[in-house]
């Protein structure tokens, strides 16, 4: 390889530390103790302590920023009050959807009977919990950069006396999120390759010298 040939290589190197995407984890959890998450909801909540809830139906949208894109690992446990039905003459249907994504959508036996079953499945959702109280439901989520929106959605229920839902334990990990590639190489860097230029250069001219 010749001096040249090095310096680029050198340069390219360098140039690539300065630019290149930076890859970070991530860790969200909101237990509701006190709540940590941006949350908003379209219906009633009773404001229980320690949970997000009990909500008479409607949806509970978690806004989320996020510092880079890619694969996280979303659960959270799904509380049932009163009757929640699964499939029988009052079904209540319990869907999730991430930036717009359809992602799960499934109606639980908590309180109400009938018979469970999970209609939408596109995450690989795992259901843990058979209880008429809760459901814990982990799946894969991709994130997006800056702002992502969760929405959480029971649709109509049949009021606080007889049914009502809520949200505890919300959490969302990555081991690493990509941030935007839009760096520009700091002035240290430059520097640095600056040197690494001079440094061959020197090398090169005792290396001639020798010679
Ligand atoms: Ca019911
Ligand atoms: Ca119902």
């Amino acid at each position: 390889m010749s001096l040249f040939q090095r310096i680029l290589v050198a340069c390219a190197a360098f140039t690539g530390l300065a630019s290149g995407a930076q890859a970070a984890p991530f860790n969200f959890l909101d237990d509701f103790s006190p709540q940590t998450g941006s949350w908003s909801v379209s219906n009633t909540s009773t404001g229980a302590a320690g949970i997000l809830g009990q909500l008479d139906g409607g949806s509970a949208t978690l806004s989320l920023s996020a510092p880079g894109a890619g694969n996280a690992t979303l659960s959270f446990d799904l509380l049932g009050f009163g009757s929640v039905d699964a499939y029988n003459c009052c079904t209540d249907i319990f869907s999730l959807s991430v930036n717009g994504n359809a992602l799960f959508r499934a109606a639980f036996s908590m309180g109400g009977g009938g018979t469970e079953q999970i209609d939408l499945n596109t995450a690989g959702a795992t259901v843990t919990g058979t209880g008429t109280m809760s459901r814990h439901i982990s799946m894969s989520i991709l994130l997006q950069s800056g702002t992502n929106s969760l929405v959480f959605d029971y649709g109509q229920m049949q009021g606080l006396n007889d049914e009502s839902w809520g949200l505890d334990n919300v959490s969302v990990s990555a081991r690493d999120l990509v941030a935007p590639d839009n760096t520009v190489p700091e002035p240290s860097t430059i520097g640095l390759v600056g040197a690494a230029i001079v440094a061959f250069g020197m090398r090169a001219r005792r290396t001639g010298a020798k010679r």
